[in-house]
């Protein structure tokens, strides 16, 4: 039982002040998005792995955009969970608390996260393909596929990064800031083999801090982790916080 295993975390987190979070899809999971390798994966029903690229929005613009309109319409629909909710409460426990994560469905922010860096984007934003502009829309269904820039008419494409794409400077940057910067990083949700994310926890790993693992399944990073949590995140942060509330109000 994962609540007999959570002594040397509260040992650990005792002498931490800083702690970074690194989530993929995986914690959007209990909240209904299917995440992207599983089962019910978005890779495997769609064929994702070709449609999030740059090759298949130009050979066929409207199919990309019938799959991320699809998208919306599944994350428009979905409430944060648990599992958000405490990392978001995390900002108030820790001294020194950052997220970062991989997932586009701005389900932090919904849970009150301040200001997650978003490696790979965010869903509810596109981006004018001539002018560069990034504007946000949460209209679900959108109106018109492919939607067109209200300034200039040129196409718009989801404010995301695609396989084959370059993360931004900055927001790579940044990531690695706040991975070098921390004494634990909790990864939660994510098979940790998109690159250049799951370089991130190596990164930290190499500053010194402590890696806490939360995952159903193992990972490339499990067998390097100091910590592995076997379960939901859903399930598991709320009951470290749980433990965490009692040890400072016993
Ligand atoms: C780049 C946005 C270079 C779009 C996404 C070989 C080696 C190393 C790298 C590469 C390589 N071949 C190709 C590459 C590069 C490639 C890459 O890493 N490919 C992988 C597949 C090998 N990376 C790129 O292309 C990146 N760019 O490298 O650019 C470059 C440099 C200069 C100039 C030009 C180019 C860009 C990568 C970003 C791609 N975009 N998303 C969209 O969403 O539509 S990635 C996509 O995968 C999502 O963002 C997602 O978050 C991310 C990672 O997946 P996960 O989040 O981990 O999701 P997954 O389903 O895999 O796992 C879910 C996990 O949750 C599972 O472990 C499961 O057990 C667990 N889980 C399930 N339920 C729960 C749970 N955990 C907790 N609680 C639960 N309830």
């Amino acid at each position: 039982m994962i609540e007999n295993e959570l002594g040397p975390l509260l040992a650990l987190l005792d002498r931490t002040t800083r702690v970074a979070v690194l989530t993929g899809s995986g914690i959007s999971a209990e909240s209904g998005i299917p995440t992207f390798r599983g089962e019910q994966g978005l890779w495997r029903q769609f064929r994702a792995e070709e449609l999030a690229t740059p090759q298949a929005f130009e050979r066929d613009a409207r199919l990309v955009w019938e799959w991320y309109d699809w998208r919306r319409g599944i994350i428009g629909r979905a409430e944060p969970n648990e599992g958000h909710r405490t990392i978001s409460a995390w900002q108030e426990v820790f001294p020194s608390f950052s997220l970062i994560t991989q997932n586009i469905d701005g389900l932090h922010e919904r849970a009150g996260s301040r200001d997650p860096v978003e490696l790979h984007g965010n869903i509810w934003k596109l981006r004018c393909l001539r002018e560069g502009t990034v504007t946000e829309s949460r209209e679900v269904p959108l109106r018109s596929l492919p939607p067109l820039c209200p300034g200039c008419g040129a196409m718009l494409r989801p404010h995301v990064v695609w396989f084959g794409e370059a993360l931004e400077g900055r927001v790579l940057e940044e990531a690695f800031r706040r991975s070098a910067s921390c004494d634990v990083m909790f990864v939660v949700g994510t098979s940790a083999i998109v690159h250049p994310a799951a370089s991130l926890p190596l990164a930290a790993a190499d500053s010194g801090a402590k890696i806490v693992e939360v995952n159903p399944d193992p990972t490339p990073l499990s067998r390097t982790a100091d910590l592995v949590f076997r379960g939901k995140a859903g399930q598991i942060l709320p009951l470290i916080q749980q433990k965490l509330i009692q040890k400072l109000r016993p």
